[in-house]
């Protein structure tokens, strides 16, 4: 059988059933294999598109998924996606067509060997769980199920593989090599250890991170935490775990996150941190500050990050979330009752309303009258927009969040909004974004408006980079260079592009915005929604900055976090 065809069929049986992929000289014969046996392929229009929805598509349903990409320019365009996945544990199989094998530059000290011809490899290695070289046209199942593995196991991530184009047309044999079955490695849990310090403390608080996800735990978190009673917060990634509403949820940590949740970490004396290694991104540059009376304890599958953390942890347990949840659950003893409002009430409070209509009250508006389940948010990586969207919008049961939090680049959003739709679980798509990370991938409305996806794509227009600008205000005297139209930065019109791509536009007005909202829930089709915001406005919450006598500045605890 033609090796690309036994590729396929293999990836089929292993239960691959989609592809991004933009074509090219290199992936013709996968591209036209994956067709005939039935792997579904979606064409985006550029490779950094097509490896962010791919990944999303992973995020928003664990369906396994294939990114396709060309040699050389293909490979690199590719890199923001990959990035972003490889940060933020998502399994994604990359197969890259390469040059013959006799023309790539591997181990040779020059630039180029083969036409439009990259040593790829070499450049994505410290961003992927693993790459392989394919050596023979033999080779190609075999590495396939050790790709396969390697992805989905332990800390899930991307693997690459770099396909030759010599070795994608021959005829193969489909014998298999047989697996070798692996130990599982059964860690020491620690559960009296975590049972004994929740007895002694008074103020237990629950970190959950996205790792829960991943291992597959969000039932047994659920008992888990019906079961306790002990409150607890969340990075980014986890703040759809449980509704916005529920009681016990106190909100998302970290220097964008929200007031009340920064305050509980402050005031907790056990913090138990699951899924998460508290990135600084959750505990900010001041460490010294933080969370400074709990004992801390960390669940983690990857010993690196325990071995590398920022944050000083009294116990430390290396293991899979699930695993460790389920262990915990028999064990532990409820938490008494407590009042946990004090924290939850500052989490949200409705910004002041001035001529414009402010973002975060949009926001908050908007999710809280678009309760379908079946819905998903996508937070576009970039600016004001990003923190706005997770500081802001009120989250209901089942409801998805999908981001690329990690690397909070400009410009994924569109494409994760085409991702998530192929998961097809979700009948409605809220997408939030900038308008200057609108542009940054804007081919992606094209594909939008193919596919006719059900979004709300709700552009956030304030004229520019804001969340520099802010930074621009506060410490470069309003020098707003390259952040402004005023300032060398120049934006086109929302409503003419979305003429040009042919897809419906409203303008949010004051006046009209109720019956504009609920007109909002019930699309069919592709919609931009245009919110010309204040240029000006502040952020819901951040950390405080003092002045320092000798001119510099230091942040503040996070406890302390501004009210705009
Ligand atoms: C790919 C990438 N380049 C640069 C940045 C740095 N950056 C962060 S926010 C931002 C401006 C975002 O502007 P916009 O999307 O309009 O959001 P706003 O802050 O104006 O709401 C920039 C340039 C980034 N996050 N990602
Ligand atoms: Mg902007």
């Amino acid at each position: 059988m033609k090796a690309t065809d036994a590729l396929a069929k293999h990836l089929k049986s292993k239960g691959y059933k989609k592809a991004f992929a933009l074509q090219g000289g290199a992936v013709v014969h996968i591209l036209d294999s994956f067709h005939k046996f039935g792997i579904e392929v979606n064409y985006l229009h550029h490779e950094v598109s097509n490896a962010l929805a791919a990944a999303s598509l992973v995020r928003a349903s664990g369906e396994k998924t294939l990114l396709v990409v060309t040699t050389g320019p293909g490979c690199v365009n590719a890199m923001t996606g990959i990035l972003g996945a490889w940060q933020d544990s998502v399994p994604l199989l990359i197969l890259s067509g390469q040059v013959r094998s006799n023309f790539t530059s591997y181990k040779l000290n020059v630039r180029q060997k083969g036409t439009q011809e990259a040593k790829i490899l070499d450049i994505v290695k410290p961003i992927t769980k693993k790459t392989f070289l394919i050596n023979s046209e033999k080779q190609i199942l075999n590495i396939i199920d050790k790709a396969d593995e390697i992805s989905n196991t332990g800390r899930p991530g991307p693997v690459w593989i770099d396909y030759p184009i010599n070795f994608q047309w021959p005829d193969i044999n489909i014998k298999l090599k047989k697996k070798d079955k692996k130990n599982l490695q059964k860690n020491d849990l620690k559960i009296n250890q975590v049972c004994k310090m929740l007895k002694e403390s008074n103020n237990p608080l629950f970190v959950f991170g996205n790792g829960i996800r991943l291992s597959g735990g969000l039932d047994i978190l659920k008992k888990v935490v019906n079961k306790s009673n002990i409150p607890f917060v969340t990075t980014w990634s986890a703040c759809d775990f449980f509704p916005t509403d529920y009681n016990l949820n106190l909100g998302i940590i970290g220097l964008y996150g929200q007031r009340g949740a920064n305050k509980a970490i402050n005031n907790a004396d056990l913090l138990i941190c699951i899924g998460t290694h508290l990135n600084v991104t959750h505990t900010s540059t001041r460490l010294d500050e933080f969370s400074k009376e709990s004992k801390k304890i960390i669940i983690n599958i990857d010993k690196e990050e325990i071995k590398n953390s920022s944050v000083q942890f009294d116990l430390k347990v290396n293991s899979d979330a699930k695993f460790f949840l389920e262990n915990f659950q028999k064990k532990v003893t409820p938490l008494s009752k407590k009042n946990y409002f004090k924290f939850k009430s500052l989490n949200w409070y409705k910004s002041k309303e001035t001529k414009y209509i402010n973002s975060n009250n949009l926001i908050n508006s908007l999710t809280k009258v678009n309760k379908e389940t079946k819905s998903c948010i996508v937070i576009d990586g970039g600016g004001t927009a990003l923190y706005a969207g997770f500081q802001s919008s009120n989250i209901n049961y089942g409801q998805r969040v999908i981001c690329s939090t990690a690397i909070s680049s400009m410009g994924t959003g569109l494409a994760e909004t085409i991702g998530a739709y192929f998961s097809r679980k979700f009948k409605k798509i809220l997408c939030i974004i900038g308008d200057g990370s609108f542009l940054m991938n804007i081919q992606d409305l094209q594909s939008i408006k193919q596919y006719k996806i059900p979004a709300v794509i709700l552009v956030v227009n304030n004229n520019g980079y804001l969340a520099i600008r802010n930074t621009q205000t506060d410490f470069l005297s309003k020098r707003w260079f390259g952040t402004h139209p005023e300032w060398g930065l120049s934006l086109p019109s929302i409503k003419k592009v979305s003429k040009g791509f042919n897809i419906d536009y409203m303008l949010l007005e004051k006046k009209t915005l109720k019956t504009q909202l609920k007109k909002l829930q019930n699309i069919k089709k592709p919609i931009i929604v245009e919110l010309k915001a204040d240029e000006n406005q502040r952020l819901l919450f951040n950390q405080i900055y003092k002045k320092k006598p000798d001119g510099g500045v230091e942040p503040q605890n996070l406890s302390e976090m501004n009210k705009s």
